[in-house]
């Protein structure tokens, strides 16, 4: 007998699909997942449209795998060799709380960093850990390593503004897709993208990448990485030449307008084109279109965020909108994470809680291991996995490797993090836990999350953990329950009105404005008054970006489904060196060398070479992945991750 259970894909996806998923066999540990797919229209969010991806489609594979983990396990091998014996839950809650108190009383709570991120994770699953360790004052790790910069660009320019909606595609006149590729990471995207060439309204994409969205598309601007700053400001300057700023917008709707304009005005077309290695025309046209398609509709991915620039160009890039006005009606305006609608108020019941110790930067971890004061003696990771997500991997792995570290990972498989960990315990899939939610974040909708199959092994959810984990420490108030979300819904449901409007007018339903109602185009916060660019000085020619890829979402799937580990580089490139396609290269920088086949691309402009994100140790000879070549420096005003801003150079192996 076969059923189907409605339920939502909460993985870290824009999309947030609803999923009809087919369950056969007996419910004592004989149940089998054998079809995932999208859930009927009736049941749906309407991006979901009727299909999912592959990837989640053949995800029964990550569900019942012999690599999934189906006991708590202890370490029995040298730190990272994979060697572990099995042991009961009580035995390993009970050995990570001996450790949590022996490291409180030995450094103090700052002591115990809890590296949780969860955004693969059901919406509400993390509320108890997080909540646990705010109660017991530890250290807690800032979420910087993913859309902090855009975030934070995006309030000091629109304080407490929510994004357009990405349906909304169906009204423009204009899309831009800046630096974000749908193709891949937001595939529900795409048909809308197409409808609206198929009805005449034009499509820009602004990436260094020719992707398959580009290649669409009616204009690609090859842009260099980390040069979008540049390239608003000399936009921003041309429209002004052209007298398409929308004086009458700006003044009723912005502060800052003059300032924005006398910085774009440092630039011309040529000057910019030199720096951002676009045509100069192509500046020009692209202000004529900004100025004059209407409505236009900015989609901002993540892709420009994760560069020392970034937040300049994210900044750049909506002051050049604002200057437009290219707002108030629907197909107008700026389509990025309209998570800022569910905002996390997981805290706010807590109110005798002391101050956290400290607060890390994500990207900062390999450092923090090694140098962190008092030190990190017990690192709990969930929903994360850091040995391959994070920059400067060899300092991330030396420092998983340290003797006098206690490491616990909650997982589903054996992660490349896990195989460091002193006690891995089992996670369930979210085909595995109910009475939660998915909500995208590029998608105004929430769809309820239900349990279609009991857990795989001795698999516990988030909640169950934290639970667990608050008993053996005697701290009370806390049951092996999901935090009750809000009422959860019986179906799909909209979370923002149809077709809201940016900047429509003041008291309409569904117009979303800034708090005081205007945009800040020269008050962002960061040292930079107004959008700034800094050139990097670096001896390594080529920039390296690590995009995402089609078979994977981060690192998770990677044990049975990876993307090619190769490097994509243009013919340019590689002609000058003497690389060959197929062959293997050396990439190399100050912090390691990879080799790894060479892809000769003419997708990938010259200047850049390509790596997808998420590979696992196991896919490279010498167990490196691309993260071994990528700095963890910050970005230069607001201090995300600079991903896609890795300085290396290439030679045949
Ligand atoms: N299939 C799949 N989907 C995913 C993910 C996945 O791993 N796989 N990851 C999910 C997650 S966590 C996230 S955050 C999103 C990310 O999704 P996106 O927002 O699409 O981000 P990226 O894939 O990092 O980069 C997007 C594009 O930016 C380009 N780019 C790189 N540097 C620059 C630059 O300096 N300027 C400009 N203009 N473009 C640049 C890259 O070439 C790339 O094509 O996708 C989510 N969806
Ligand atoms: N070089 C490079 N590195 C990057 C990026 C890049 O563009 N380039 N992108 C960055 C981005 S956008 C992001 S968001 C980060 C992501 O970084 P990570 O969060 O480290 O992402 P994943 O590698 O997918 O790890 C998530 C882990 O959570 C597990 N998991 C899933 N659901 C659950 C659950 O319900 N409970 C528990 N306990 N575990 C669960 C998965 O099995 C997986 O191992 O990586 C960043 N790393
Ligand atoms: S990963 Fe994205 S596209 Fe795939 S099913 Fe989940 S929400 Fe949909
Ligand atoms: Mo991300």
């Amino acid at each position: 007998m076969t059923r189907t259970v409605i339920t939502a894909c909460p993985l870290d996806c824009p999309d947030a699909c609803t999923l009809a998923v087919d369950v056969e066999g007996e419910a004592i540990g004989g149940e089998r997942i054998v079809r995932i797919d999208a859930a009927p229209a009736t049941d749906s969010n309407p991006l979901t449209d009727g299909w999912i991806c592959a990837k989640v489609r053949r995800s029964t594979r990550r569900v019942h795998s012999p690599e999934r983990i189906l006991t708590p396990l202890r370490r029995t091998g040298p730190k990272g060799s994979g060697a572990f014996e099995p042991i009961s839950w009580d035995d390993a809650l009970e050995l990570v709380a001996t450790e949590i108190r022996s490291a409180i009383t030995e450094h103090g709570p700052a002591a115990v960093v809890p590296f949780l991120y969860n955004s693969s994770a059901p919406t509400f699953s993390d509320r108890l850990m997080v909540r646990l360790f705010a109660e017991l004052g530890t250290s807690e790790v800032a979420h910087t390593i993913c859309a902090y910069t855009a975030a934070i660009a995006w309030h000091s320019t629109f304080p407490n503004m929510a994004s357009a909606d990405p349906l909304d595609v169906a009204h423009s006149d204009l899309v831009v897709i800046w630096g974000a590729n749908p193709s891949t990471s937001n595939t529900h995207l795409t048909p809308l993208l197409t409808e609206a060439r198929g009805r005449g309204a034009a499509v820009v994409v602004i990436d260094p990448r020719r992707t398959p969205t580009a290649a669409r598309a009616d204009r690609h601007l090859a842009v260099r990485p980390g040069t979008d700053d540049v390239l608003a400001l000399a936009t921003a300057a041309e429209l002004d030449r052209l007298g398409l700023v929308d004086r009458s917008f700006c003044d009723v709707n912005a502060e800052g307008t003059d300032e924005l304009l006398a910085a774009a005005r440092a630039w011309t077309p040529s000057t910019a084109a030199e720096v951002c290695g676009v045509d100069a025309s192509a500046i020009t046209e692209l202000a004529e279109l900004v100025g004059t398609r209407r409505p236009g509709l900015l989609r901002l991915g993540w892709g420009m965020e994760r560069n020392r620039n970034g937040g300049s160009g994210i900044r750049a890039a909506l002051g050049l909108w604002v200057l437009a006005g290219q707002f108030g009606r629907p197909g107008s305006g700026v389509v990025t994470s309209t998570s800022s609608a569910a905002e996390d108020d997981t805290l706010d019941d807590l109110p005798d809680a002391p101050p956290r110790a400290r607060t890390l930067n994500m990207n900062r971890i390999g450092h923090d291991l090694a140098h962190a004061d008092p030190p990190v003696a017990v690192l709990i990771v969930q929903g994360a996995n850091p040995a391959v997500s994070a920059p400067d991997q060899q300092a991330v792995l030396a420092g998983l490797a340290r003797e006098d570290l206690f490491t616990v990972v909650h997982d589903q498989v054996m992660t490349d993090t896990a195989a460091f960990a002193d006690v891995v315990l089992p996670a369930t899939t979210y085909f595995e836990q109910g009475d939660d939610v998915a909500v995208g974040y590029t998608s105004y909708a929430a769809s309820p999350l239900r349990r279609v199959i009991a857990p795989v092994g001795e698999s516990r959810t988030n909640g169950e953990v934290a639970a667990g984990l608050a008993a053996a420490l005697g701290v009370d108030g806390y049951h092996p329950v999901q935090v009750p979300p809000p009422p959860l819904p019986e179906r799909a449901v909209p979370t923002r009105p149809q077709g809201t409007v940016q900047f429509g007018p003041v008291g309409e339903p569904g117009t979303t404005r800034p708090d005081g109602g205007r945009a800040r185009l020269a008050l962002g916060a960061g040292s930079d008054p107004v959008p700034t660019h800094r050139p990097v000085d670096s001896p390594f020619p080529l920039t390296l970006i690590t995009p995402a890829s089609s078979r994977q979402i981060n690192s998770m799937f990677g044990e049975y489904d990876p993307p090619p580990a190769q490097i994509s580089v243009s013919p340019e490139d590689a002609s000058a060196r003497g690389v060959l396609d197929g062959a293997d290269v050396r990439v190399f920088n100050d912090l390691a060398t990879l080799v790894l086949p060479a892809r000769i691309d003419p997708s990938v402009r010259p200047g850049v070479v390509s790596i997808p994100k998420g590979l696992w140790r196991k896919h490279l000879p010498g167990g490196l992945t691309a993260n071994a070549l990528t700095p963890a420096e910050v970005e230069h005003t607001i201090g995300g991750s600079v991903f896609h801003d890795a300085r290396v150079d290439i030679a045949p192996a």
